[in-house]
């Protein structure tokens, strides 16, 4: 099956290299002597030494041994328009030649800031008006997380200090993002989660839902934020975070009926919404932002990755007029910022990439043409005798690896965890010419929303002959407990 598809020429043949050249060799070899990546297993890399990225155009990747890969991540979710976008580093560079840098403390503002704040309120929910800039996701986090204290002492309850998470949410890397965040692995490495953040289960079918509809479970998820308050006591519970599609969890896609509950508890309480859409914003899910797909109306929107789509770093908070009307009216100073906020350079490239969003309609694009496509062409995989169950919302996607299927998703059986076997499956997709990220054993993608229905079908073949190389792995190494 696996060489029928490369024979019937759908997969162009993927180039080897067996000995990488001298630079790439040298850049190697400097790499493992002075560069601590993030998130990575320092001793394992300085092994296997790093593939090096040096070109993108679209959603194609090249390597520095000249080796076409599909990134099928967007980067790291966040290259919503594709790689080689003329527009934006035009942007980019007539905004360094004209002014570089400002801040925007002491009375002081930009052009690019002032003109990416209005067009982010014309693009944002109802009642959201107002936007504070940031560098990233996690400072974005770090800055809703400040405004909630901040409005709950306003509103005279400074008393409302705790908020609540999930298992399996990613909100960041600092301290405040990874509290906020429920990744055991993060926690373990240091006194996190710190004081007064608390996390309940994520809301996933496949892992918590049996023996139920999906619609119950939505119900019945959404039901622990309740109980997590009470057991907290109203009084204290300041807001409740979430990502509407949990991305680096592993695209999880809540039940229809879980964010409206959701809502309705925090409404009942009083309870402020966040919605982080570092990843489900511009675009990803098919909506602008992900909140608008799943019937919320959050306080405070984080975002950002896809509002540049990654060409210069940015992120911000999108705040409701909730929040804004007590910081601008009570609230008096806000002692908060970072000496790049607003920086004119990232907001130039934020408003270009908005422009080429509009202009190529790929947010409706994603809604109504590339998303069902992807839907229905990765949604096949879960024919594959090694896939579980495989959904995907917009152009998010993910599929279970298991050891044997079965009727419903709570019927299959999994690998055991040790066995990494997302790791050997990730392991061939990248010499295979597409890049899925593995969550355990749940291979997921979130490509360039400029992906065509073409190259979908290319992404998905690769897919199954890598699947198809993982299945006569696991068989050959004995794991398939045959
Ligand atoms: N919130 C969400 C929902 C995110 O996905 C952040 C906040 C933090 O953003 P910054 O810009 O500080 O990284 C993120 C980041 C992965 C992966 O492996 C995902 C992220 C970051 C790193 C790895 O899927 N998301």
């Amino acid at each position: 099956m696996a060489t029928d598809i490369v024979a019937a020429g759908v997969l162009a043949p993927v180039r080897e290299v067996d000995t990488p050249g001298a630079e790439t060799l040298e850049l190697q070899r400097l790499d493992a002597a002075h560069y601590l990546h993030p998130f990575t297993d320092h001793g394992a890399l300085r092994g296997s030494g790093p593939r090096i990225m040096v070109r993108g155009e679209g959603i194609y990747l090249w390597d520095s041994e000249g080796r076409r890969v599909i990134d099928g991540m967007s980067g790291l979710w966040c290259v919503n328009v594709g790689y080689g976008r003329a527009g934006i580093t035009d942007a980019v560079a007539q905004q360094m030649q004209q002014l570089p840098f400002y801040n925007s403390f002491f009375n002081t503002t930009n052009v690019p800031a002032v003109r990416l704040a209005a067009r982010l309120a014309e693009l944002a929910p109802e009642r959201v008006e107002h936007v504070f800039f940031t560098s990233s996701g996690s400072e974005a986090n770090d800055t809703a997380v400040r405004m909630v204290w901040r409005y709950w002492q306003i509103m005279g309850q400074p008393r409302r200090q705790a908020i609540i998470s999930r298992r399996n949410a990613y909100h960041g890397s600092t301290i405040a993002g990874a509290s906020l965040g429920g990744m055991a692995g993060m926690h373990a490495q240091g006194a996190l989660p710190i004081p007064g953040f608390h996390h309940i289960e994520q809301p996933h079918f496949a892992e918590l839902g049996r023996g139920m509809s999906e619609a119950q479970f939505g119900l019945v998820a959404a039901r622990w934020l309740e109980e997590k308050i009470l057991e907290l006591g109203p009084e204290n519970v300041a807001a409740f975070i979430g990502e509407p599609v949990q991305g680096a969890g592993g695209v999880i896609i809540p039940p229809a009926t879980y964010w409206p509950e959701i809502q309705r508890i925090c409404d009942r309480y009083g309870i402020l919404l966040v919605s982080d859409e570092v990843i489900c914003g511009f675009g990803r899910l098919g909506a602008w932002f992900g909140c608008e797909l799943m019937g919320i109306r959050p306080d405070l929107i984080p975002f950002a990755k896809g509002v540049t789509s990654g060409y210069v770093p940015l992120g911000g908070v999108l705040v409701g007029s909730r929040v804004a009307d007590a910081l601008i009216e009570r609230g008096g100073d806000f002692n908060h910022g970072f000496t790049y906020s607003g920086h004119p350079v990232a907001c130039a490239a934020a408003l270009e990439n908005i422009r080429i969003l509009v202009e190529e309609k790929l947010v409706e694009r994603v809604a109504q043409e590339t998303g069902p496509y992807l839907k229905a062409a990765f949604g096949a995989l879960a024919a594959h005798p090694l896939v579980g169950h495989a959904e995907s919302l917009g152009m998010a996607a993910g599929l279970n690896l298991v050891r044997r299927k079965g009727a419903t998703v709570h019927d299959c059986v999994a690998f055991p965890r040790e066995l990494a076997v997302g790791m050997v499956c990730r392991a061939h997709m990248f010499g295979n010419g597409v890049i899925m990220r593995a969550v355990g054993d749940r291979m997921i993608v979130a490509p360039p929303l400029v992906m065509s229905c073409v190259q979908i079908d290319e992404m998905v073949a690769r897919i199954h002959y890598c699947l198809d190389l993982t299945l006569d792995d696991v068989r050959r190494r004995g794991w398939l407990g045959e």
